[in-house]
């Protein structure tokens, strides 16, 4: 399963369209739109109102990325059922103290919690769920703290006895090797999760091959093709003094229009207006 990154209904709209299988509810990405870093600046409520936004606008699965749960065991408990009622099928919860940092920054600040404060977070979310079908993703960062493998495993198993229904498994490393030391030496039940952002040269099939990862992340393509695509379209207006050289290469009004579910509105304008 291959989960793309979005930020808004439309980047999961068209993540959705690409074939994705699922949609990944980045905090990074929603941080970046607001031009803030990913480090529990923006609320709950502001992620969470995303995610029913994102939900709403597409049939595929949402991922939340839910931080460090916003809190404790207790702050994890209220917040479950809330992405669960917003449409939400599974969240990934990080075991950082909170707030936290970002994983990818160089020299970010990664300090984790207490292996057992992390097994309760994990405790409350499964519990507080309604739905079972609801995946609860445990995410270890012990790699990114620089814990090393070891201490990884030991955190995974943990979170896995404690009941996750996956483990999220990160690395800053630029080339794969950490990562498939960590899925060879995995023994546990439950399947694993990567995001290959750092180390892009592993492809899918290459992952595959590995059997025990059930979920592959693009964390942050959205965000960056939006402002790569942005940043080039802005600069070519003012140096060509207007937007006749951009026009023809950019997405046609009309095809936005459509994308806004055009087609649903004039089906409801047939039947309704009278
Ligand atoms: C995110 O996309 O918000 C993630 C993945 O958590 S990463 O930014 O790589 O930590
Ligand atoms: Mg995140």
């Amino acid at each position: 399963m291959h989960a793309m990154s979005a930020h808004n209904p439309m980047s999961a709209r068209l993540a959705a369209e690409a074939g994705f299988d699922a949609i990944w509810g980045s905090g990074f990405e929603l941080s970046a739109s607001y031009a803030v870093p990913d480090a529990s600046i923006l609320s709950a409520s502001q992620h969470l109102d995303m995610m029913r936004a994102i939900a709403a606008a597409v049939d595929v699965p949402v991922i939340a990325d839910i931080d460090t749960g916003f809190g404790n065991a207790v702050n994890v408990s209220y917040m479950v059922p809330q992405y669960e009622a917003a449409g939400v099928s599974a969240v990934v919860m990080e075991d950082k103290t909170f707030p936290k940092d970002t994983s990818l920054r160089a020299d970010g600040r990664q300090e984790l919690v207490r292996v057992e404060e992390f097994q309760g977070k994990v405790e409350a979310a499964c519990a507080a769920r309604r739905n079972p079908d609801f995946c609860v993703i445990a995410r270890t960062e012990a790699l990114i703290a620089g814990l090393g493998q070891q201490e990884a495993l030991a955190r995974a198993a943990a979170y896995a006895s404690a009941g996750a229904d996956a483990i999220l498994i990160h690395s800053k490393q630029s080339t794969p090797d950490e990562i498939l030391s960590f899925v060879g030496a995995w023994r546990g039940r439950v399947p694993l999760v990567v995001v290959p952002t750092a180390y892009p040269q592993l492809r899918e099939s290459d992952i595959q091959a590995l059997g025990k990862v059930g979920l592959v992340i693009y964390g942050n393509h959205a965000i960056r093709a939006a402002v790569g695509a942005m940043r080039d379209v802005f600069s070519r207006i003012r140096r060509d003094g207007g937007i006749h050289a951009v026009d023809a290469d950019l997405p046609t009004v009309k095809e936005i229009i459509a994308l806004q579910g055009d087609a649903g509105m004039r089906e409801l304008e047939r039947r309704y207006l009278k």
